[in-house]
């Protein structure tokens, strides 16, 4: 399309480009820089046709049972059929299919499955040729049993608009370290790209600390210049054996970072160790920052809750190690004003994603629009954070929506202005915003 004729003031106009946007978003591929996503070299429970036998522990989750069994939704049943009626033991007790068939049951077929994480099962059946009024589990269960994993992932993909998925391989995770060690080659699939995660490093040093030593490291609690010595030997080791794309972790609202002079012990490790290694590899880190673990613990992986982060650690670390880049995704909605100010500070510094209990359309409009209002085009505006392959599908598909209506109705106000929007120009923000601002980011250009 031209540069367009038509007065950029009408409805039509608006409409006309939001429908324009949408469909260059549309065939924009997305790197999906964040999710918990593996190909099948890492095992799956669930067998397709042909494939050789499931595992029981396989880390690729796929299927109607995985995504209808989501932590969101688990979460959600229970306000619908609460713990004083169905004990939360007797849930865990249920076979995964059980608790597919609960949650069907109270989310979908007696309630309107109207929340993000029950419209998302909907949308995804729907793009993936499935429909969704049949209203058939049992219809939706042969349909995925028949799909063969590796083709699948494909199909997903396609399906999603999106061209790399990136792993999160936490090495504090037995049957994620395990498998590395068994065979370096299984995080050798091209569709996906390694992360090397390592929460207790930061979050709980003295357990990690014996972890590392039963390993065979020479650490101990106390972190002596020998001990920050073999935390840099244990991070290059891992960065190397999965060759890591980036580097993460996961903090507390409680994480402070007060300086040079600050003495916590993850403060010490994260400054000594980590981030001179990370810079010494050229690689980034990725804070994920906010979440309170077990709010409710017998939720289990269902049971985070959320808090208010400190933004002023961020623009310590950021001031402090200007040889590091930090990719920041921070989990309540009110840090997101001051945070994205934060970002104009710091070039070091990329926002990313609407994270989790911002992974809802009215939060991710709001955050879209501050975002694009105070850095332009200068930031990765989403991450699927899946953990079941097909939700990439809905969560893909619901972003993108979000994210054509917020830019085109920026286009219409520089228009307005007398600024010319071209096919070119949108291609271009597009291809920025879901691939290049991230895959720029992180090479360090
Ligand atoms: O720590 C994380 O990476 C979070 O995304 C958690 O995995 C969380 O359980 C999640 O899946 N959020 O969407
Ligand atoms: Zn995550």
């Amino acid at each position: 399309m031209s540069t367009t004729t038509i007065p950029a003031t009408t409805d039509s106009y608006q409409t006309g480009l939001t429908n324009q946007v949408r469909g260059i978003l549309d065939e924009t591929p997305a790197w999906d820089l964040h999710t918990h996503l593996y190909p099948p070299t890492f095992g799956t429970p669930l067998s397709g046709t042909g494939q050789s036998a499931a595992d029981a522990n396989g880390l690729m989750l796929w299927g109607i049972d995985e995504l209808l069994t989501y932590h969101y939704l688990v979460a959600e049943v229970f306000r619908v059929v609460p713990s004083r009626v169905l004990p939360y033991a007797d849930f865990w007790q249920m076979s995964k299919r059980e608790q597919a068939d609960h949650i069907w049951q109270h989310l979908f077929l007696e309630r309107s499955p109207i929340s993000e994480a029950c419209r998302g099962v909907l949308t995804t059946l729907q793009r993936l040729g499935l429909d969704p009024a049949d209203k058939d589990l049992d219809g939706y269960r042969k349909w995925f049993a028949q799909q063969e994993p590796d083709d699948h992932i494909d199909r997903v993909m396609q399906a999603a608009g999106v061209c790399r998925i990136t792993m999160t391989n936490d090495v504090f995770d037995d049957n994620e370290r395990q498998r590395w060690l068994a065979d370096p080659t299984v995080g050798g699939d091209s569709r996906f790209a390694p992360v090397l995660r390592f929460d207790a490093l930061l979050c709980d040093w003295p357990a990690a600390a014996r972890q590392l030593a039963d390993w065979g490291y020479r650490t101990s609690e106390t972190p002596s210049p020998d001990c920050i010595a073999e935390v840099q030997r244990f991070l290059r080791e891992w960065i190397d054996r999965t060759g890591a794309i980036y580097c993460a972790v996961s903090l507390p609202p409680t994480f402070r970072f007060e300086g040079p002079e600050d003495t916590q012990l993850s403060s010490v490790i994260f400054r000594e160790a980590v981030l001179p290694t990370l810079a010494e590899r050229n690689l980034a880190m990725a804070l994920m920052i906010g979440v309170v673990r077990g709010v409710n613990p017998r939720l289990s992986i269902a049971g985070d809750g959320v808090e208010k982060a400190d933004v002023s650690s961020i623009c310590r670390l950021c001031t402090d190690f200007p040889q590091n880049r930090f990719m920041v995704t921070l989990l309540s909605r009110e840090n997101q004003h001051e945070f994205t100010v934060a970002a104009r500070k710091f070039d070091n510094l990329m926002p990313f994603g609407c994270w989790w209990f911002l992974n809802n359309p009215s939060l991710i409009e709001e955050m879209t629009r501050m975002r694009m209002e105070l850095l332009g085009t200068s930031f990765a505006p989403q991450h699927s954070d899946a953990r079941v392959l097909e939700q990439i599908v809905y969560k893909w598909a619901h972003s993108r929506e979000i994210i054509a209506k917020v830019l085109a109705d920026k286009y219409a106000e520089v228009s307005r202005a007398g600024w010319p929007i071209s096919d070119e120009v949108i291609r271009r923000d597009a291809k920025l915003l879901l691939h290049d601002n991230f895959q720029e980011f992180i090479a360090g250009r």
